[in-house]
């Protein structure tokens, strides 16, 4: 999100989760520091599932490409939308999730008060200019007392934030190059979207924006390491 460095009480570098809303925290700029090293890791995963767009059950092709790695990939396809254990396109199970990728969402989770988090599923969505994602809600995980934790690397996003019904009111904010936010509580199953991708150049990712989604797809939260 865009805060000025003087509008922080803490430096980026420091573990201090700022609370956007009852169970909703954002790092600002987390994962700014490694970012290298989060796009070795997906690139890692690519070279076994590469970005692939989707169909919505409706048949209507995606602005978003995606990848996943973990035990569990969101598919959609015309008969609606799922978690898979095995990646569409290859036949075969999805990546292994980078221990280090696994290590940095338990790591954030934990920062904003879910020590619990142990997610078998990550998402990975690019945004070219022009890709957004509609207002939806997260809701195909089993338990969502889970959070979902998300990275934006990259090009910056405006992210659409509702709630918990389709005609509230939306906010806006903006998602920055190594923001990481924790999504759970009251706001975990509230709608979201992306508004369409600027066109500019980030010194990283060039003209893309990525975006990782960490979660809980199947397992229960509570009782995992
Ligand atoms: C708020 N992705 O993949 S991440 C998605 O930037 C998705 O690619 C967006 O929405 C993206 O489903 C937004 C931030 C995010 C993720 C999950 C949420 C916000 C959320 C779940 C509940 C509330
Ligand atoms: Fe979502």
């Amino acid at each position: 999100m865009a805060l000025a460095d003087s509008d922080r009480l803490f430096g980026p570098a420091d573990d201090v989760p700022i609370a956007l809303d009852a169970g909703a925290w954002l790092l600002p700029g987390w994962a700014a520091g490694q970012a290298q090293r989060w796009v070795g890791c997906v690139q890692e995963v690519l070279a076994q599932a590469p970005w692939r767009t989707m169909r919505t059950p409706g048949g209507l092709p995606m602005s978003v490409a995606m990848s996943h790695c973990g035990r569990w990939g969101w598919v959609s396809d015309a008969s609606g939308y799922a978690y898979s254990a095995t990646d569409p396109h290859s036949g075969r199970p999805w990546p292994a999730m980078p221990e280090w990728l696994w290590e940095q969402a338990r790591a954030a989770a934990t920062v904003a008060g879910y020590p619990h988090f142990a997610p078998d599923s990550c998402l990975i969505n690019r945004y070219v200019a022009g890709a957004k994602m509609s207002l939806h809600r997260d809701a195909d995980e089993s338990d969502t007392r889970a959070p979902i934790v998300s990275i934006s690397l990259g090009l910056a996003a405006t992210f659409l934030w509702g709630g918990l019904e389709r005609s509230d009111r939306v906010r806006r904010m903006q998602l920055e190059h190594g923001d990481v936010l924790v999504w759970g509580g009251a706001t975990r199953l509230a709608y979201h979207g992306i508004s369409p991708l600027k066109d500019a150049v980030h010194p990283l990712l060039g003209s893309e924006r990525w975006n990782l989604t960490f979660r809980m797809a199947k397992a229960p939260y509570g009782c995992s390491p």
